[in-house]
């Protein structure tokens, strides 16, 4: 597959209601968007780098810079046999798995268009729908947060995740089981407690959560595995894990017991596949996470939650829970908690450009 060219863009979608986490409040997704073309084809990516780096350190101006720059510019005008090749040539570039996971996901997206297959076979999924929860932000009220979980719940969802912080977690999520009777229930702390937070910690641990999400520093396994060792709740990462020896390391150090695995956070579909069967070979499960993506990321991370080991419901839940209106023409919504694997060629969506140039901040054309 020859690159010919590819177009960044930098694009703002309103969010239906603000998401609020525990370092901080999103209005909308500013994101970068990234479209790929060789042999008359296109495949697109979407990165997961934030505006400011509050979740990991990567941001949406760095990454364009080095896209534009660095990475496009080795890439364009050069010929690869497979996603493979193409990572073997950006291999000398240190970090940035953010930015690298959009080059990567945009060309499995071309490659699987140019084999005439679905991303989900060609990566070697088992299912043709995920099964899927929903991650609820932290709300204003105990009340609000029970009532928002029941009526997901009812939408079928099939395990809830709950947004925690400090002051604002066992009473709340306390309520919330005690609403919900058997479905599961977890949290995400996104690296709000510290280990001198253990009394509130151990009260967690009492409430028959399925996992704790990532509740420590969010470049801390050390202190994971001492935490992991003291809870008979499982804990999983998120933040903490960027690599297939990351997550050696967390399972070998007993930092966790699982695994979410965002493909825009690790370097692309191949790094997730390899952290996939890393698990799979300690025996710990794994699920596909999200960062409130459009219908292009959401794809790709539906695809990805095909193989064999996802058996955790993940966060790819409907887009009409986070948008007005997609950026891509194909509905993506579950229906009794199962995202059906969107159909077709490639990632099988495709963009609404005249709404995409709506939103569309900056826009640049890369050539070799
Ligand atoms: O930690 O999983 C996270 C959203 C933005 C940034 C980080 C996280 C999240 C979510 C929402 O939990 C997942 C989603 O619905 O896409
Ligand atoms: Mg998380």
């Amino acid at each position: 597959m020859r690159l010919d060219r590819a177009e960044l863009r930098l694009v703002s979608l309103p969010l239906l209601k603000p998401f609020r986490t525990s370092f901080g409040v999103m209005n909308g997704k500013t994101f970068v968007l990234l479209r790929l073309f060789g042999e008359g084809l296109e495949g697109v990516s979407e990165g997961v780098m934030d505006v400011r780096p509050d979740f990991r350190e990567e941001t949406t101006s760095g990454a364009l810079a080095l896209l534009q720059e660095t990475i496009l510019p080795s890439v364009l005008g050069q010929d690869f046999a497979n996603p493979e090749h193409l990572m073997r040539h950006l291999s000398g570039i240190r970090g940035n798995r953010m930015a690298l996971a959009s080059v990567e996901m945009a060309f499995w997206d071309l490659w699987a268009k140019s084999l005439g297959l679905p991303l989900s076979t060609v990566l070697g999924g088992v299912r043709n729908e995920v099964a899927v929860g929903v991650s609820l932000g932290i709300q204003p009220s105990i009340e609000a947060t029970v009532d928002s979980a029941v009526r997901h719940a009812e939408q079928g969802y099939k395990r809830i995740k709950l947004k925690i912080q400090p002051g604002w977690d066992v009473k709340m999520v306390r309520a919330v089981k005690a609403a919900l009777g058997d479905l599961p229930v977890t949290v995400d702390a996104n690296a709000a407690y510290s280990l001198g937070q253990i009394n509130t910690l151990r009260e967690l641990d009492t409430l028959g959560l399925d996992y704790i999400e990532q509740p420590l520093a969010w470049d801390d396994m050390r202190d994971h595995a001492k935490l992991q060792a003291l809870m008979q709740t499982p804990l999983c990462l998120d933040e903490c894990i960027t690599s297939a020896q990351d997550t050696r390391k967390a399972l070998e150090m007993a930092a966790c017991r699982l695994i979410n695995i965002k493909v825009g956070r690790v370097g692309g579909h191949l790094e997730a596949r390899r952290i996939h069967d890393v698990a799979a070979a300690f025996s710990a499960p794994v699920w596909c996470g999200g960062m409130l993506e459009s219908g292009i990321g959401r794809a790709h991370n539906i695809h990805l939650a095909t193989l064999e080991n996802f058996t955790k419901p993940g966060d790819t839940s409907s887009s009409s829970r986070y948008w007005a209106r997609d950026i891509v023409h194909e509905p993506l919504e579950t229906s009794g908690g199962m995202m059906p694997v969107p159909g077709g060629a490639g990632i099988g969506v495709t963009l609404d450009l005249p709404f995409l140039d709506t939103l569309t901040q900056m826009k640049v054309d890369v050539k070799p």
